[in-house]
């Protein structure tokens, strides 16, 4: 409780800064984006509608078994519990592109208020949601965004240039500003992992970054078997690598676990965005010295209370509005329906048992 509360408010005070950063860079934002964002919605926001009670609010994460998304739906749970509402978990076993879509056309069928969705990829989950959103059903996306025309708001856990700025500086530190790089992702359809991907390649072409050299971009699946055997496969078709830079869960847990095992350990650094509870052994063996993360649990309860916050009329996902969202405080939805948490959170020895997580 009291690890909870430490967290809580440099959060808050962060998504406040990341919020105001969005604002002052959002100058491109269309109507069209503006408008899809309460395309099925049509009406007006109204700050001061009460919050209903009993709505129906489901989660369907990228898959069920993963310990992160474990972390992300028992905070949306929470939430979900406070409103007084309904809570529901369904989800596909794997992270595949199509996986979702027979979940989100039952969710329709049992007239749920809210969904919140992990888009394994950003366009198949497309036409369900959108017929979620004609039948009246608010569409939240949260950690891994779908396309912007079918879901009212995406929370982002931090800004997707945060994310890919602090994975790039992370692997420069380990690789002391010079040799090969590689990454190990979760599925090549992933919205969040390509996204992240997208500005680290942007940031290893910048003049700070050019001793660095990405070698290899593999994919885990987001499944453990799979993730280690892509890093097995990493270190041996390039002998000279320096860092394996891994912005998945399952990848970072799974790379770790075959470094600290093999003759690596000590040779390749291994970083990336991890849950301390699962990297802890790692940290305190010695084969992984600093990765990142936010409060997952925050992110689940933030897209329970911004799908209230819709269901009840206080927002439409337009740019500008604002919620408050329990025990997280204020938010305001910035440009393209985007709502971010905060900014990531860099663990090391010195601080990874002050989190359980
Ligand atoms: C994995 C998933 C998830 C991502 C985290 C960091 O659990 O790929 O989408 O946000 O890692």
């Amino acid at each position: 409780m009291s690890l909870r509360s430490r967290l809580i408010a440099p959060v808050a005070l962060g998504a406040v800064l990341a919020l105001g950063l969005t604002a002052c860079g959002g100058t491109t934002k269309d109507s069209a984006s503006t408008d899809s964002g309460s395309a099925a919605a049509g009406g007006v926001a109204n700050p001061n509608a009460p919050l209903k009670d009993g709505l129906k609010i489901a989660f369907l994460p990228k898959q069920l078994n993963n310990p992160y998304t474990d972390i992300e739906v028992g905070g949306g749970k929470a939430a979900v519990e406070e409103l007084k509402g309904e809570y529901k978990l369904v989800g596909p076993n794997d992270a595949s592109a199509s996986s979702q879509v027979s979940y989100i056309n039952t969710l329709i069928q049992q007239q749920q208020n809210v969904i919140g969705i992990a888009a394994n990829d950003p366009n198949a989950v497309c036409p369900s949601l959108n017929q979620a959103r004609q039948a009246g059903i608010k569409v939240v996306a949260f950690d891994s965004d779908a396309a912007k025309e079918c879901r009212d708001v995406f929370i982002n856990q931090a800004t997707t240039q945060g994310i890919g700025e602090q994975l790039v500086k992370m692997a420069s530190q380990l690789a002391g500003g010079n040799g090969e790089i590689a990454i190990l992702s979760a599925t090549p359809n992933a919205t969040n992992q390509n996204a992240w991907i997208a500005v680290m390649n942007t940031e290893l072409k910048k003049p700070e970054n050019a001793g660095l050299k990405l070698v290899d971009t593999v994919y885990g699946n987001d499944d453990d078997q799979k993730s280690f055997q892509e890093a097995q496969g990493l270190l041996q078709r390039h002998p000279n690598l320096k860092v394996i830079v891994s912005p998945t869960t399952v990848g970072i847990a799974a790379a770790s676990r075959y470094v600290s095992s093999s003759s690596y350990k000590g040779k390749v650094a291994i970083t990336g965005l991890g849950t301390p509870n699962q990297m802890r052994q790692y940290v305190k063996d010695g084969t992984v010295s600093q990765f990142a993360l936010w409060n997952p649990a925050d992110i689940g309860y933030l897209a329970s209370y911004a799908g209230a916050a819709l269901a009840s009329g206080q927002i439409t996902g337009k740019q500008g509005e604002t919620f408050k969202a329990g025990k997280l405080g204020d938010y305001t939805i910035g440009v393209d329906g985007e709502i971010v948490l905060g900014p990531p959170t860099v663990f090391t020895a010195q601080n990874i048992d002050q989190f359980n997580f």
